[in-house]
């Protein structure tokens, strides 16, 4: 049984690999990102997992579903609407649905297992809590949600801070801890470590989880050389004083993680993350196509399954 700890486009390219190799994959998923608009519960991380696994993700942005049409949000900016979070119509069409179950008393986990299984996935695609945790980021325009900052603002604020509201008094999913604690390896995967994995190990009980058997937790680095692998992962980390290097990231993660894999083109840092107690390892971490995803996920289930 593996586990993933993951974001959304950083990750999905991992976490399709791991599918195509093994049965028994639970991706425990991020929710910080998730935001309410116009009414509809938007799960971006959820759902880029879910597109990704179905077949249906646009590769080309990393979210949303492969050739939608964006006639509801034509019209939107037409009428005077915001229109600044490009939602598809078919898209729409998910969070139409999410939106009416968690009216109708539906959890996240239970809608997001009943449309993972609807589009044929046999992967767990599990949200870390069915509560709300709310990344948001504080810059010198003020506080605002992720997708304000990323989306509506591309970016532009100076940040000064990253939080996780919620995360302190949420409940995390049950069925992600179980998963966790019964796993032979836990991965997290190389997504945006502070918005991305930050939410999930901001609630306690999964940090604790990970101290717990941090011999099979293994963290593939977002990171290669000076560039990030996706996202917006430089700016957070500077927010919050982290180098942006594979060791800044590694830093980041501390006691959760026994593992770290790195590019072997960044050999010469690797005594400075071993310092972190770590054990690294080498390889080729970017993940150019299907090939290259497979690869990585039977390195990663060849070095520390029996470990
Ligand atoms: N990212 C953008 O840069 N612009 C968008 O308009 C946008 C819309 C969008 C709609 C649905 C969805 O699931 C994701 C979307 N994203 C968009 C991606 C998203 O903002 C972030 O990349 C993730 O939340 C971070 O993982």
């Amino acid at each position: 049984m593996i586990t993933v700890i993951s974001g959304g486009t950083g990750s999905v390219k991992l976490v399709r690999g791991l599918a195509a190799i093994t049965d028994d994959l639970t991706v425990i998923s991020n929710v910080g990102d998730n935001i309410w608009l116009y009414g509809l519960y938007i799960c971006p991380d959820i759902d880029t997992i879910v597109y990704g696994l179905a077949g249906i993700l646009d590769e080309k942005r990393g979210w949303g579903i492969r050739g939608d049409s964006f006639n509801c949000l034509d019209q939107l900016e037409k009428s005077g609407a915001p229109s600044w979070f490009s939602l598809g119509d078919r898209d729409l069409a998910m969070h139409l649905i999410r939106t009416q179950m968690l009216k109708g008393g539906d959890t996240l986990s239970e809608i997001t297992d009943e449309m993972r299984k609807q589009l044929g996935i046999s992967a767990r695609i599990i949200p870390a809590t069915d509560d709300q945790v709310t990344t948001m980021i504080g810059t010198d325009k003020g506080k605002m949600h992720l997708q304000e900052f990323w989306v509506k603002n591309q970016a532009r604020p100076q940040v000064k801070g990253i939080a996780f509201e919620g995360s302190e008094t949420a409940m995390p999913n049950k069925k992600a801890l179980h998963a966790i604690t019964k796993s032979d390896m836990v991965i997290i995967a190389p997504a945006n470590p502070v918005s991305s994995i930050g939410p999930t190990l901001a609630v306690k009980e999964f940090r604790h989880a990970l101290y717990g058997k941090r011999d099979r937790v293994v963290a593939v680095s977002p990171i290669i050389g000076d560039s990030a692998v996706s996202g917006p992962a430089v700016k957070y980390m500077k927010a919050l004083d982290l180098e942006n290097s594979p060791a800044g990231v590694a830093k980041y993660y501390g006691k959760s993680v026994g593992n770290y894999v790195i590019s072997g083109s960044d050999s010469a840092i690797a005594p400075s993350i071993r310092r972190l107690g770590m054990n690294v390892f080498e390889t080729d971490i970017l993940m150019k196509n299907k090939q290259a995803e497979i690869r990585l996920a039977r390195y990663l289930v060849a070095r520390f399954r029996e470990r």
